[in-house]
């Protein structure tokens, strides 16, 4: 017993000790101090969201809908780094450090063998880098840190299938992570079959600081977020629900940027007739083969569901683990028009049918 505590004891000095060379290489890579990394002053309270506001006059949602690959086969693409307040909930705003202006950043698409050029440009306060997921370079080539007013370009052949995320990494990464600043590129498989729509949703937590500052790393770091968003917006989809048709075959990529939680994505009402996960089918359909209900997804893994909507109505998305339901992970699919008629599930009261709610296009939730 004694050696095998000895040896694991080994193993863990020697596992703590790779973790702080990282930590020491990480912190010698910057050559100045993160300014918002320091956690968010006791005096001021963070900022909290209130479960019945609305969103705010002009308030537009992300638009989920995902387009097709564009045909060039060489991708010169230019990211700006910036820190910007932004609303992420009703009510709510943060310092959010973004790509492009948006969080999530923006949505790349391609198709293996692609060639992407990426133009890092710091137009922001803090130091700032890119790691894409879909690349193999080197951590200390393009992946470096560059200063405001800096700008570095990131070049990758895109070699491997599925929906990868990318995300600042300058350190720490969970406070610029943690703090928006992650996106998609998604690489289609060869051979993925045409569909009616396609929509994409990136899953992210939040730990928000006081009203319009960043987000509190001490949070982060405890894994105490306040809301758990798809594409950056409280409830986003509740809101403003996504109106597809009955009978559509519906493609949705999903990407867990976390930085810390994962997801079971799931929409209530239908069933997963097929399921890509991490740069391969887990269900393809056929007959005789089965359903899938959840596409389960650590922090940064990715894939996409197929599905079709029987009926005319309401169908919830949510991940199933429901407690982030009530933190925010929730939106709808509205199938047809709002009240389009159906054939409405019976409802009696000793014996009496009792008036249907539903149909009035109204979610619940
Ligand atoms: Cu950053």
């Amino acid at each position: 017993m004694m050696s095998v505590r000895r040896a694991r004891k080994s193993v863990v000095a020697l596992a703590t000790g790779a973790v702080a060379a990282l930590v020491f290489v990480s912190c010698a890579r910057q050559a100045t101090p993160q300014q918002g990394a320091s956690p968010s002053p006791q005096s001021t309270p963070a900022a909290t969201i209130d479960p019945n506001a609305k969103p705010s006059e002009g308030w537009k949602p992300r638009d989920p809908a995902l387009p097709p690959a564009p045909s060039a086969r060489e991708h010169s693409i230019t990211i700006e780094a910036t820190e910007e307040v932004v609303e992420v909930a009703p009510g709510v705003t943060q310092e959010m450090w973004l790509f492009n202006h948006t969080y999530p950043g923006p949505v790349l698409r391609g198709k293996v063998g692609d060639v992407f050029k990426i133009r890092l440009v710091n137009k922001g306060k803090l130091g700032h880098s890119i790691d894409f997921h879909a690349s193999k370079v080197a951590w200390d080539d393009e992946m470096r840190t560059i200063q405001p007013g800096e700008e570095i370009v990131y070049e990758f052949e895109a070699k491997h299938a599925g929906i990868y995320m990318y995300h600042c990494g300058t350190p720490p990464a969970l406070h610029h992570i943690g703090n928006g600043m992650f996106g998609a590129i998604i690489i289609d498989p060869p051979g993925l079959p045409p569909v009616d729509k396609e929509f994409v949703f990136v899953q992210s937590e939040l730990y928000l600081g006081p009203q319009g500052q960043p987000g509190s790393y001490t949070k982060m770091r405890d894994f105490q977020f306040d809301t758990v968003v798809f594409n950056g917006y409280y409830k986003q989809y509740l809101f403003s629900p996504i109106r597809v048709e009955p009978g559509e075959r519906i493609r949705v990529w999903v990407e867990n940027a976390g930085p810390s939680e994962n997801s079971s994505f799931h929409i209530v009402g239908t069933i997963f007739d097929t399921v890509y996960k991490e740069g391969a089918y887990v269900l393809q359909p056929g007959s005789g083969k089965g359903g899938a209900q959840a596409l389960d997804l650590q922090p940064s893994q990715g894939g996409f569901v197929e599905f079709t909507f029987d009926e005319p109505g309401q169908y919830l998305i949510v991940t199933h683990k429901f407690s982030n339901v009530d933190k925010g992970a929730v939106g709808v699919f509205q199938a047809g028009e709002p009240g389009a008629p159906r054939k409405e599930a019976p409802v009696t009261k000793g014996g009496q049918p009792v008036q249907s709610p539903t149909g009035t296009g109204e979610a619940s939730h």
